[in-house]
C-alpha cells in the first residue's frame, strides 16, 4: 500500500490518492472474505508499504483494516519482507509497531521462530521466515576473500542449520506452516530480481519443501503460483497491481484448507482496476490521428488505468492534435500518452540496398560509399581493404557472420516483486 500513486489521480472527495483507495479496497475484500467465513488464521507474507517510513494516512488504512481482524478474534501473523525492514540488519520494521501496541492476536514475523498459535479449530504452528540479508546470517570477516557463488552457498548452509533448529522443536502432531519472504530458485521472476542482487539470496525450494510443513506460504513475488503440490507451496501474489508490468496478471488471495498432512488451496480473484496498454504505429498512415482514435474507440477504457503508445514519423507530429487524443481518454481512470519516433534511419536511403536487392558484400559497400561524399578520399582503399578481408585461402569470398542480438527477453518469464 502506497506505491503506484503515479497511476492515481486524487479523488476530490476524500482527498487520497485513488490508488491507495483501490488497495485498501482489495484488501478490505480480503479482510471481509476472512470474517464471513469465517477463517482461523490470517497470514500476510510481508511488503506491507514500498518502504519502512509509510506515510500516516497509508499506515492507518493498513492498520485500519487489520484491527478488523483483532476485533473479530481472528489471529494474524504479519511478517516482515524485505521493504517493510528499515534498515538492512539493524532491526526495525514498520510492523513491529503492532506487536509494541499489543494487538490481541496479532503475531509480527521479523525473525525465523515458531509460534504457536491458538485457534478456534485448535492449534497451529507457524515458523516464520522473514526477508534476511546476508548480515542477519553472517559477518564480514567471515565473507572476506569469498566470490559471490561461495557466499550464496554459505548463506544457503547456515539458513538450513537455523532452519533444522526450529523443525527440530516442532511439535509433530500440529498442523504446521512455514510463512517465509524469500525468492526461491525455480519462481518465475523479472528483472526485479536484480533490485535485490547483493541484499538477499535464493532459496533452494529443497530447503522448503519438507514433510514436516503441512503447508508453506511465501510472499515476495507479485505473481501467484503454486510451486509445489506436495507439500503444497505458494505464492499467493500481491493484491493489486503496482505497475504495467502486472498488467496480464490476475490478482487475488489464497483460501487455504489445513490440517495435519494436507492442504487445499483456492485462488479467490480480486476484481481490481484494470490495466490497459494502446500501442498503434501510425508511421505508415496517411491520417495519423484518425488511426489512434479508431484504436481507441475500439479498446474498453472504463475507469482503467491507460497508457497509449503511439509510433511516428517526425513529419507527422503536426498531423496529431494531444486534445483530440486527451478528449478520446476521457473515459479511462487515468492516462499516460508515449509518442514515439520511428526512425528514419530505418528507410532504406540507398535504393539499390533494399531488401529485396541481393548484393554481393563487397558491391554492396561499393554502393553504399558511392552514396557517401564525404568518404570520396578513401572509398577505393576501403574496397580494397574489404576484398582483402573477404578473401578466403582458396580465393572466394566468405560468408559475414552478422553480429548476434543480444537474447530476447523471454516475456514469460517476466515478474514483479515488491
Ligand atoms: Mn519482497
Amino acid at each position: 500500500m502506497g506505491s503506484g500513486f503515479a497511476h492515481g489521480r486524487l479523488n476530490p472527495e476524500t482527498g487520497l490518492n485513488t490508488r491507495l483507495e483501490d488497495f485498501t479496497a482489495a484488501l478490505a475484500q480480503c479482510i471481509d472474505r476472512a470474517i464471513a467465513e469465517p477463517v482461523d488464521l490470517v497470514l500476510f507474507g510481508g511488503d506491507a508499504f514500498p518502504d519502512a517510513t509509510p506515510p500516516p494516512l497509508v499506515q492507518q488504512a493498513f492498520a485500519s483494516q487489520f484491527r478488523r481482524l483483532a476485533d473479530a478474534g481472528i489471529p494474524t501473523v504479519l511478517l516482515v519482507g524485505n521493504h517493510d525492514q528499515y534498515a538492512q540488519g539493524q532491526g526495525g520494521a514498520s510492523l513491529c509497531l503492532y506487536r509494541t501496541l499489543g494487538v490481541p492476536g496479532m503475531v509480527v514475523g521479523d525473525r525465523l521462530e515458531t509460534h504457536r498459535l491458538e485457534t478456534r479449530s485448535g492449534p497451529v504452528q507457524i515458523v516464520t521466515l522473514p526477508w534476511l540479508t546476508r548480515s542477519a546470517l553472517l559477518t564480514r570477516p567471515e565473507t572476506e576473500g569469498m566470490g559471490m557463488a561461495e557466499v550464496n552457498q554459505t548463506l544457503v548452509d547456515r539458513l538450513r542449520v537455523a532452519l533444522e533448529g526450529e523443525v527440530r522443536q516442532l511439535d509433530p502432531d500440529l498442523p504446521t506452516v512455514l510463512l517465509a519472504h524469500v525468492m526461491t530458485d525455480t519462481a518465475t521472476f523479472g528483472a526485479e530480481r536484480f533490485l535485490a542482487a547483493g541484499r538477499g539470496f535464493n532459496v533452494p525450494m529443497a530447503l522448503l519443501a519438507r514433510p514436516c510443513f503441512d503447508y508453506v506460504a511465501l510472499g515476495h513475488v507479485h505473481r501467484h503460483q503454486i510451486l509445489c503440490e506436495s507439500p503444497l507451496i505458494l505464492y499467493p501474489g500481491s493484491i493489486e497491481r503496482v505497475d504495467f508490468s502486472e498488467e496480464a496478471e490476475e490478482k487475488g488471495y489464497v483460501l487455504v484448507d489445513l490440517e495435519k498432512g494436507q492442504a487445499q488451496a483456492e485462488f479467490c480473484p480480486l476484481p481490481v482496476r484494470p490495466f490497459l496498454t494502446l500501442k498503434v504505429d501510425v508511421s505508415k498512415s496517411d491520417d495519423p490521428e484518425a488511426k489512434i482514435l479508431k484504436a481507441i474507440a475500439k479498446a474498453t477504457l472504463d475507469e482503467a488505468v491507460v497508457r497509449l503508445i503511439y509510433q511516428l514519423r517526425s513529419d507527422q507530429m503536426d498531423q496529431i492534435n494531444p486534445r483530440a487524443l486527451d478528449e478520446a481518454l476521457t473515459q479511462a481512470h487515468t492516462y499516460t500518452m508515449q509518442p514515439e519516433l520511428v526512425s528514419q534511419l530505418v528507410r532504406s536511403r540507398v535504393p539499390d540496398l533494399g531488401t529485396d536487392n541481393t548484393l554481393e558484400p563487397v558491391a554492396a559497400l561499393q554502393c553504399y560509399l558511392a552514396t557517401r561524399d564525404d568518404l570520396t578520399d578513401i572509398a577505393d582503399t576501403l574496397v580494397e581493404a574489404a576484398q582483402e578481408l573477404m578473401r578466403e585461402p582458396d580465393g572466394e569470398y566468405s560468408v559475414v557472420t552478422p553480429i548476434s542480438e543480444p537474447p530476447a527477453v523471454d516475456e514469460s518469464r517476466q515478474l514483479r516483486l515488491l
